[in-house]
């Protein structure tokens, strides 16, 4: 049986399932800022539960292309109320969208059960700290940096790269004392990639996860979706919808999407179809 060891909860990936997110950033491109109170980020999350995100993933640190690095304790005064909120009044394991090992830290603390960090655990210090945590870890590919990574995106072929780094961070996970059931992996859409890229990832999703990973996608109104449809941010759900059902129907198992219900409904369809056979 396909799993995840978050902490304490075992989570069931026989399905696959959806992490909601939730940005409490002034910043983020989708939401416009508009969850920036940690209220309203308590209230976002409490509701994308009950569309039926299994994972909430809070960020305090936008890694839009372009963002700037945001200082750690300002980081911790957006996120932490956010997660101890969520803690006490939701039962979906709470994810923690940071590379920072103080960040790590505090929100395990606070009752995190996920760590989602987008430099896959290579700051320093950030191994050891997740180690400690109990908390399971999705180690993602980026190439370059958020502020200058979709500048000029070269592989010599992209989908091997990718699984090679995904193996080697998931070695030194395991090297740290990270259990293999505690590791899922994320190829990563659009951090340091075109269009191409992105495509060749998705049509070989089946061979980036190494070993018996779990993968993990956040295709959710992505660039992607602009270059493909024409479409701004906000109207990017049917491709977004569209990408999540490739991307699970390709072996993801974790699906990183902003609009949940529609997200949730379109992978229980997949799920009745596959099953059935
Ligand atoms: C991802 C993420 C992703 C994981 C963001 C956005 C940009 N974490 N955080 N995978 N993307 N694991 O949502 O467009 O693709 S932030």
């Amino acid at each position: 049986m396909l799993r995840l060891r978050c902490a304490d909860r075992l989570l069931d990936l026989t399905r696959p399932c959806v992490m909601g997110v939730i940005n409490v950033t002034p910043d983020s491109f989708s939401d416009g800022g508009q969850f920036a109170g940690a209220a309203a980020a308590i209230e976002h999350g409490l509701r994308l539960e009950a569309e039926g995100a299994m994972i909430l993933d809070v960020g305090g640190e936008s890694t839009r292309p372009g963002a700037e690095p945001v200082p750690a304790a300002q980081e911790l005064e957006r996120v932490l109320p956010v997660i101890e909120g969520l803690r006490a009044a939701s039962g979906a394991i709470i994810s923690i969208d940071t590379s920072k090992p103080e960040v790590m830290r505090a929100a395990a603390a606070a009752g995190a059960g996920l760590i989602n960090d987008v430099h896959a655990l290579r700051d320093a210090d950030a191994l050891e700290a997740a180690a400690a945590s109990g908390c399971a870890v999705c180690l993602m590919h980026m190439q370059g940096e958020p502020r200058t990574m979709q500048q000029a995106p070269h592989y010599a072929d992209v989908v091997p790269e990718v699984r090679a780094f995904l193996a080697a961070r998931r070695a030194a996970c395991l090297a740290a004392g990270i259990a293999a059931e505690r590791i899922a992996c994320d190829p990563g859409f659009g951090f340091g990639k075109t269009l191409e890229h992105n495509l060749a990832l998705l049509r070989r999703l089946g061979e980036l996860a190494p070993g018996e990973t779990p993968l993990m996608v956040g295709l959710s109104r992505k660039s992607m979706l602009g270059k493909l449809t024409d479409r701004r941010p906000g109207a990017r759900l049917h491709g977004s919808v569209a990408l999540a059902l490739i991307a699970a129907s390709r072996g993801a198992r974790i699906i990183r999407a902003h609009d949940v219900a529609p997200t949730v409904d379109a992978l229980r369809v997949l799920a009745a179809v596959t099953e059935g056979g």
